[in-house]
């Protein structure tokens, strides 16, 4: 039974990494996941300086999942240019390299950099950072979001995908849709966390900032995740790939999500509470469950999800 996906002309040994944000801010996160089972990994977002983030509690588990506020703390662009330069040396081209510009302009900079670099591997835009007060995110701002594309694809010709926000929307699914069909993107990587919830204990919230609202990952969000997962492999260019990411704590999520269509799964606040022994739990559970119905590869259900 083989669980091998392929993203762009890259091939990955098994359909599983973290997703942004979640253990993969320093060398020692990164060379865990690096030695884990996992098929690939991905870098914390990155903006062009280093970010301390916001003030702790920032980060809770909770039972049916968790709620963060981090702010984006960061070890800055270069860090991370340093670092999948070095693997680039070492002969892994199969990294994503997540950034998340707090300007339009600082993520050109970025891009120009990577553009110009040896580096081969996958961008991921990060289009939906939802906890810096003051900014919107621009998954949300349609206009934003096709500026921000056709300023990027104006100059960077190497393999780029975007984390989008969840969208609830069918008009907001076809808009956001009809925007990225235009562009050479190679990849969608949803959801990112649910926006701006509030999680109360006794008579208070659990994390500082924000008087206390926070994005919202795990359980909690799973039929979201799985609704983006099949929308935009729906409404997307074939030669889309979907990254699904959102609720995935077993290995029957990451069947679910390939049923709706990803190529390749991430997994955020399972990561946080398991760490990376997470991974080769959920690629024997998904291979147990490929075994039961006679499966031998992804292609034999991805996107297959049966209608009523
Ligand atoms: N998403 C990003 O694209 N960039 C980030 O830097 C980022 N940081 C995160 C930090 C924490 C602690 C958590 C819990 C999530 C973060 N996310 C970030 C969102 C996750 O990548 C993921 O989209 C979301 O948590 C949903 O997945 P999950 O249900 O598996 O947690």
């Amino acid at each position: 039974i083989s669980i091998e996906t392929t993203i762009f002309n890259k091939k990955f040994s098994n359909c599983l990494m973290n997703a942004s944000g979640v253990k993969c801010m320093t060398i020692e996160e990164l060379s865990n996941l690096k030695n884990s089972e996992s098929g690939t990994w991905i870098t914390k977002s990155c903006t062009l300086s280093p970010r301390e983030g916001n003030p702790s509690p920032r980060y809770v588990d909770l039972k049916l999942g968790s709620i963060n506020s981090m702010g984006l703390p960061n070890l800055g662009f270069e860090f991370y240019l340093d670092y999948v330069l070095t693997e680039h040396e070492m002969g892994n081209d199969n990294l994503f390299f997540s950034i998340a510009g707090l300007t339009l302009e600082n993520n050109i900079k970025m891009l120009t950099q990577i553009e110009n670099s040896d580096f081969q591997g996958l961008v991921e835009l990060n289009l939906s950072c939802p906890n810096i007060p003051g900014k919107p995110q621009t998954g949300y701002d349609f206009e934003r979001t096709e500026e921000v594309l056709k300023k990027v694809f104006s100059f960077y010709t190497k393999p780029l995908g975007v984390k989008l926000p969840p969208y609830f929307d069918m008009v907001h699914f076809e808009m956001i849709a009809e925007i990225i069909n235009k562009y050479p993107i190679q990849f969608v990587t949803c959801i990112n966390s649910i926006g701006n919830a509030l999680y109360i204990e006794d008579e208070s919230v659990v994390i500082k900032p924000k008087s206390g609202f926070g994005g919202l990952g795990g359980a909690y969000v799973k039929p979201t995740a799985l609704a983006n997962v099949r929308m935009f492999y729906k409404l997307l260019r074939k030669n889309i790939s979907i990254i699904g990411c959102g609720g995935v704590e077993t290995g029957r999520d990451v069947f679910e999500h390939i049923l709706c269509g990803a190529s390749m799964v991430q997994v955020g606040t399972q990561l946080m509470k398991d760490d990376v022994k997470i991974f080769s739990k959920l690629s024997s559970d998904l291979k147990e469950i490929m075994k039961s119905k006679n499966y031998t590869s992804l292609s034999d259900f991805k996107g297959k999800l049966k209608e009523l």
